[in-house]
């Protein structure tokens, strides 16, 4: 009798934990994103949720180190992140990115030629261009009165205790170097060190370093500020009164890329985001939201002439050509990173 309990007992567990297990394969997957802030049309995760059934976990970081530091620590459990241009090399150096796989990726074929091949991985074996955009300078029209060029309103003692610098050292030293006239990537010591000197100079006047330069404009604690164009331009739209200037002198570009994480763990819901992303309607949508340049030149032709025109976005050849991307200066950086802790110092 008892023998029969136990066996008619242990059935059941079989039969329970197989009920689970069947549970467990048709269970919701879920892909795991790391982007940076403000910088996707919220609706559209909703709509790839919808199309796969899929659960999405979105988190967001605000600068290249976040993202260096949770890819360091390893096992960070993400199916798709969005490294920078400058981002990329350490992490294909460790090795952390899967090679993609195209035949997932059908929309591929929708990207900008122009924009492919980044110097950091030629080939684009395991990067996808997301958006590009520019370091550029917010200012607010209600106290900036004067016709700004561009980086000179950032050192403009009229404006102390509002002007607000992009926490970032090589972007901060960059705009430095570009406003003496010098070139962006030099790692001389006379260059960095007349850089150094003007951040210092500058200091007094700063209100703060921080990534949160469109918080600032909005409240209208600052009156100009350092930063990235697509966000200095949601700042206009989300109703205060800011201009992004481009400076028309030439300045830093930059891309972002979407990448998938070795050992991700869904990699084939990462390409199929990442397929949905290279949708010409889901990335024309995505760049009216965030108002950075799309590399994707079918969407392009689906863009509104207001946003294709709008020079803080896409700007003119003119311009373009004068701007430069950040070379990867390798033991050099040290020298950067020590003036951004001097100027940082209390
Ligand atoms: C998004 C900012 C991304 C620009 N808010 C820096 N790569």
């Amino acid at each position: 009798m008892k023998m029969t309990l136990r066996i008619a007992l242990g059935a059941a567990l079989v039969l329970g934990s197989a009920v689970l297990a069947g549970g467990c394969s048709s269970k919701t997957k879920q892909l795991n994103v790391f982007n940076w802030s403000d910088y996707i049309d919220e609706d559209l995760i909703k709509e790839f949720e919808e199309q796969t059934g899929a659960k999405v976990q979105y988190d967001t970081f605000g600068s290249d180190e976040d993202l260096e530091q949770k890819m360091k620590t390893g096992g960070t459990g993400y199916d798709v992140i969005f490294p920078s241009d400058r981002g990329l090399p350490g992490l294909l150096e460790e090795g952390r990115l899967l090679e993609l796989d195209r035949d997932q990726l059908p929309n591929w074929k929708n990207l900008d030629p122009k924009i492919l091949g980044t110097r950091h991985d030629p080939k684009n074996r395991y990067s996808v261009p997301y958006f590009w955009g520019t370091l550029a300078v917010g200012v607010r029209t209600d106290h900036v009165k004067e016709p700004v060029k561009g980086f000179e309103v950032l050192f403009d003692e009229r404006y102390k205790g509002h002007i607000v610098m992009l926490d970032d050292g090589e972007h901060a030293v960059a705009a430095a170097l570009l406003h003496l006239g010098l070139p962006m990537n030099s790692t001389k010591d006379e260059d960095l060190t007349r850089a150094r000197d003007l951040l210092l100079k500058q200091k007094p006047l700063v209100n703060a370093y921080t990534e949160n330069f469109k918080a600032k404009l909005k409240s209208g604690e600052a009156w100009v500020a350092l930063g990235w164009s697509g966000d200095l331009l949601q700042a206009g739209r989300e109703g205060a009164p800011v201009r992004c200037i481009v400076p028309e002198s030439g300045t830093l570009i930059w891309v972002d890329s979407m990448a998938i994480p070795k050992g991700a763990p869904e990699p084939a819901l990462a390409h199929a985001f990442i397929n949905f992303m290279l949708d010409p309607k889901v990335a024309a949508r995505n760049a009216k939201k965030v108002r950075y340049a799309s590399p994707n030149k079918a969407a392009r032709a689906l863009m509104d002439r207001s946003l294709l025109d709008d020079p803080a976005i896409f700007p003119p050849r003119t311009v373009i050509d004068k701007c430069q991307w950040l070379d990867d200066r390798g033991q050099d950086i040290k020298k950067i990173e020590k003036i951004w802790e001097a100027v940082k110092e209390k």
